[in-house]
């Protein structure tokens, strides 16, 4: 029985998600540094949403050392419970293309890049691997991808917390992109006109990757007022 739901939800994975691999350029815009970089907006473009919503405030992304990222938000959490098609909904967020309103190219928050929205199942369907944390209030869940966003198991348990909030790390296929080294000062910037942005957002940046540890924290209380007295500085 649960072999064959696994298999239902493989099957899912396969029609919706082989269209992003076959054509990367029309979901993230280019499969070079640019189009990289695209993965990560993706994902901190759904916890600035939830912040925006007015849950959590603190956005955390860390380059790790196997080549991975992994975002944090404190928001409500994903849901984690079953959508009506019987498969997890955490698992249609991840593996079917547009689901859910807010990952339509209507819903949400927007930046001037344009591109914009296509959402986490993309992002899972152009990974090695993707790896989704939900803390709910009461439960640690979480849920792995691999090889192109095929669903590996269920949405599991696996702890306790009383925290709620958001994890989604991923490393990028090196057989869909030219190059998948991460920019840290790419991110960061990016990281800090968020900040600008959302008024008392707090973003984390970091960097584990080999010996150079760097960290950089953005927060300003008076957003846009920030924004021009550090563009002025440059003047
Ligand atoms: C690290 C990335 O994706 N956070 C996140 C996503 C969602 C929610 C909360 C959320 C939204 C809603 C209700 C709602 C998403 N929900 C959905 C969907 N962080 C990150 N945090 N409960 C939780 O909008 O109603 C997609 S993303 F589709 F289920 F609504």
């Amino acid at each position: 029985m649960a072999q064959n739901q696994y298999n239902e939800e493989s099957i899912v994975v396969l029609e919706g998600l082989d269209a992003v691999r076959k054509r990367p350029g029309m979901y993230i815009g280019s499969t070079d540094s640019k189009g990289l970089h695209h993965l990560v907006w993706e994902i901190v473009d759904n916890a600035i949403d939830e912040a925006l919503n007015g849950y959590g405030h603190e956005i955390s992304i860390t380059l790790k050392n196997d080549g991975s990222v992994e975002v944090e938000d404190h928001g409500r959490g994903m849901p984690v419970g079953m959508h009506k098609t019987g498969i997890s909904t955490l698992a249609v967020i991840f593996t079917v293309l547009h689901a859910g309103g807010k990952f339509s190219s209507q819903g949400g928050y927007h930046n001037a890049g344009g591109l914009h929205g296509v959402g986490a199942s993309v992002v899972n369907a152009l990974c090695e691997w993707c790896i989704v944390t939900v803390h709910d209030g009461s439960s640690i869940w979480q849920m792995r991808f691999e090889d192109g966003g095929k669903v590996i198991g269920p949405l599991e348990k696996i702890g306790t917390s009383k925290k709620t909030g958001s994890t989604v790390r991923f490393k990028p296929d090196p057989k869909i992109f030219k190059q998948t080294h991460f920019s840290f000062s790419k991110i960061a910037e990016r990281a800090q006109e968020d900040a600008f942005l959302l008024k008392g957002l707090k973003m984390v940046v970091k960097d584990e990757r080999g010996s150079e540890l760097r960290e950089h924290v953005y927060q300003y209380e008076d957003g846009l007022k920030a924004f021009v007295e550090e563009v002025d500085k440059d003047m």
